[in-house]
């Protein structure tokens, strides 16, 4: 047989197709968007973290010249329903998220009141005007705050102030207890923080005569928000039209729906003005919701092999003042549960989770959900283990993975593990490093009285995830649409959204390498819930899969219909002709062929060539549904030095086997782990939302809360093991997330290994900035013990 002459798109190193429009500026963001007559809108937010809202007056606002409109808490009660998301897990409790405050507010920089003017300038100087008057509640600015007896409650009705409490116990967990060679119990923390992309929310919001509401959102999540949008507002889905262009990064926090974007919409509606809202940075860090606040106690039974045989874990969460659209104030404790035991091969495990609810920002997606907080954890317990049984820490993690003959694997507590390659992964990362050079390296640095330390991690990383996590709605599909045009070239119309993992290289790759077309003539389109088939959207390292394999599975099905005409064209049956870079020729006789523009063409204004049962349209829609998800897996090592006096340290090496299956293409593969690990440093070293114990947010700008700068950032070293999935087509797995999940676990190892020489200490909790490594460092050298 003759083989394709063109190279493969799928696992080429291709460049990303979109980058031209982004190197030189001329991608289209919201603030980059004009509509005629349209309007600035601003929002009144509560300086007040908890209490009864009595009035806000907007008069002296709408008297202002300029001041076209504003709504209160008030105005659209009857009009807007509040956004309620309940987990469908026992026991949770529903909150009303209201677009604008009515009678209470229940965070510092809830939404009082919206303005629109003719110029932003004019609405905020119309948003200091407006009265308000609120009785102070007492705050609960913590678990600690929200637990205790007669704490004050931020949803009356429930009795207490817990979203939902949660108990997962599987095996034997007493009996484990009791025959362990040893146990012990950890206490550890992540901080709020957040995913901070560099454009900030920002909605326009046009409603037209025909009662159709468009709106323009920096959304992760299109169709999911425009159902969201119809179960609140008072039009309806098919009257809903929402647009997502491109979009400055989203990370999981523009994975929501937002009452500023329902109110953005309302005053669309009462204006019968384009409204346009762009969040500016301080609303950012107030309002747009956080994510990683988790605290864990863990009680660990080991073997004198250095064997965890059992967990008894307590997982609590602080998850803000309401359940968020669509993933609910559950997602985080629900999801740590399940994967709390990671990699490892733990047969008896019991877990309580509590997610609470305080007077702070409602609490929702960040890149590696509950994946770092758990990650941290089960790392921290591993080195716990060698430091017990006195052996290597990556000796120790490699008597407790799950093999590859093991796979499919399932685990304690039901996740279903397709594939992986935890050991082989562990060792590669270890053989890259020379991980026995490292520690000659360290010995000798030791001896020169240097603070050196090796951290090292393994985790396996769901991607595209099954639905059955309590949420609302089934997430666990998408769709893809293949039109070919009457040249023969292709466009490709996705439910999912790119907002930078690059897309339309990607899944024009895989459509382009079915269709034996240049990557050229595929061109990917998404966000845009009028053109594009119903989807779901981007999070949750889904798209590769489920956007992929929809796509691929449409083009199939689009080069099937090809063939079938070219077949009939050139008087053959279908299994004699090939198709083969561009072309559709009879088997063993190339010179009869047509080319597939030409078959387009005849498709389409000459359909009366084709038999009568075929149709003109080359068009094929394709859904693809993930099932339980894929497992990508990874291993990270790093190498630091830390200057004692100052507790500042160095990355002198960083580096990762990432492991994501049949990789689309492995230059963006790599991006997305530089970009992760740069986001899981920046958490594991710097970003924190800090509020004070009045439920007063510290943190509000750039200067209070440090992101990593490009000179923070190490040498990441990347390299690869291939584990296809065994069920998604061409073997795919997602791993948009992955790098972010690890870096605060690598760190934390690599500190306390540092430290060792001064003396034994437990590192408990992120950032590790140098003011609490010197607080370690200390609490080493006095003998020190657990800080
Ligand atoms: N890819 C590949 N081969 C694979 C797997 C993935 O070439 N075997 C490519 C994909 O085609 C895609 C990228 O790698 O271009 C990431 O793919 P995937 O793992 O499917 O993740 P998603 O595309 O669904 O992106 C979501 C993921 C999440 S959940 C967060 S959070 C995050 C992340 O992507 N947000 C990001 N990476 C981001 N990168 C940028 N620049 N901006 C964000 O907001
Ligand atoms: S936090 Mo990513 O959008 O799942």
């Amino acid at each position: 047989m003759t083989q394709s002459l063109a190279p493969r798109l799928l696992g080429a190193k291709v460049k990303r197709v979109e980058d031209p429009r982004f190197l030189l500026g001329k991608a289209r963001y919201i603030d980059d968007m004009v509509r005629p007559g349209m309007l600035h809108a601003a929002f009144l937010r509560s300086p007040i973290p908890h209490g009864n809202v009595r009035s806000v007056d907007v008069g002296p606002a709408l008297a202002m010249e300029r001041v076209r409109a504003a709504l209160t808490g008030r105005d659209i009660a009857t009009k807007v329903k509040p956004i309620v998301c309940d987990s469908t897990f026992e026991g949770f409790k529903s909150s009303n998220y209201h677009a604008i405050a009515l009678d209470k507010v229940r965070y510092v920089g809830e939404a009082l009141a919206i303005v629109a003017a003719d110029t932003r300038y004019i609405a905020e100087d119309a948003i200091e005007m407006i009265e308000f008057d609120i009785d102070e509640l007492g705050p609960v600015a913590s678990i600690a705050a929200a637990t205790r007896e007669g704490a004050p409650l931020l949803h009356e009705h429930w009795g207490d102030n817990f979203f939902i409490e949660d108990l997962l116990e599987a095996g034997d967990v007493e009996s484990a207890f009791r025959d362990a060679h040893g146990v012990f119990e950890i206490n550890v923390s992540n901080q709020r923080h957040s995913g901070i992309p560099l454009e900030t929310r920002g909605v326009i919001a046009e409603f037209d005569s025909d009662g159709v509401l468009t709106m323009w959102s920096a959304t992760q999540i299109p169709h999911m928000v425009r159902t969201g949008m119809a179960d609140c507002l008072e039009v309806p889905e098919h009257k809903i039209r929402v647009i997502a262009p491109d979009v400055g990064g989203g990370f999981g926090p523009k994975g929501h729906l937002f009452p500023e974007e329902l109110a953005v919409c309302q005053l669309a509606i009462e204006t019968g003005r384009p409204i346009k809202w762009i969040e500016d940075r301080r609303e950012h860090m107030l309002s747009t919701f956080h994510a990683r606040e988790h605290y864990h106690r863990v009680k660990v039974a080991y073997t004198e092999e250095g064997v965890v045989t059992a967990l008894d874990a307590t997982i609590e969460v602080d998850c803000g003042a309401y359940s968020i659209y669509p993933w609910t104030a559950a997602m985080d404790v629900e999801m740590g549960l399940v994967m709390l035991p990671g990699p490892y091969k733990i047969r008896n495990f019991r877990c309580e989770a509590q997610s609470v609810a305080t007077n702070k920002c409602p609490f929702g997606a960040y890149r590696g959900v509950a994946r770092t907080a758990v990650c941290f954890s089960i790392e921290r317990i591993m080195d716990q283990v060698a430091n017990k049984v006195g052996l290597d820490p990556v000796e120790v993690r490699r008597r407790n993975l799950i093999r590859s003959d093991e796979f499919p694997y399932m685990s304690i507590t039901g996740m279903e593990y397709d594939s992986g390659s935890l050991i082989e992964s562990l060792d590669k990362v270890c053989d890259e490093a020379d991980y026995k050079a490292m520690r000659q390296f360290q010995e000798e640095a030791r001896s020169e009285g240097r603070m050196v330390g090796i951290g090292v991690s393994v985790f396996t990383e769901q991607t595209a995830p099954p639905a059955d996590k309590g949420l609302p709605l089934n997430f666990s599909w998408d769709a893809a649409t293949v039109r070919m045009d009457p040249s023969g070239k292709v466009v490709v119309q996705v439910g999912t959204h790119s907002h930078g993992q690059g897309h339309e290289t990607t899944l024009a790759q895989i459509v382009a390498d079915e269709l034996e077309l240049p990557l050229a003539d595929v061109r990917i389109a998404f966000g845009d819930t009028e053109s594009t088939p119903n989807g779901i959207g981007t999070f949750a390292s889904r798209s590769a899969v489920v956007a992929g394999s929809a796509s691929y599975l449409a083009a199939v099905s689009v080069k099937e219909n090809l063939t079938e005409r070219a077949a009939h064209l050139l008087e053959a049956s279908v299994e004699d002709v090939e198709v083969k870079a561009g072309r559709i020729s009879v088997k063993g006789a190339p010179e009869q062929s047509v080319s597939i523009a030409e078959v387009a063409r005849i498709s389409y204004h000459h359909p009366e060539l084709l038999d009568p049962s075929m149709e003109p349209l080359l068009e094929a829609v394709a859904t693809y549904n993930a099932g339980p998800g894929t497992y990508a897996n990874s291993a990270q090592i790093a190498l630091i030095e830390v200057d004692a006096e100052t507790g500042k340290f160095k990355i002198l090496r960083y580096l990762v086997v990432e492991d994501c299956g049949q990789m689309i293409n492995p230059t963006i593969v790599d991006g997305q782990v530089h970009g992760g690990i740069a986001q899981g440093l920046g958490g594991a070293l710097f970003e924190e939302l800090i509020y004070d114990d009045e439920g007063q947010l510290l943190t509000t700008t750039f200067l209070d809360y440090l992101m990593p700068g490009a000179t923070d950032i190490p040498n990441i070293e990347v390299s690869h093991l291939v584990t296809p999935s065994a069920f998604v087509p061409n073997g795919i797995k997602g791993m948009g997330e992955g790098g972010a999940v690890a870096p605060g676990a690598v760190l934390a190892c690599a500190i306390e290994d540092a430290i060792k020489p001064i003396g034994e200490v437990f590192v408990d909790r992120t950032p590790l900035t140098p003011e609490r490594v010197v607080r370690f460092i200390e609490a080493a050298s006095s003998g020190g013990g657990v800080e």
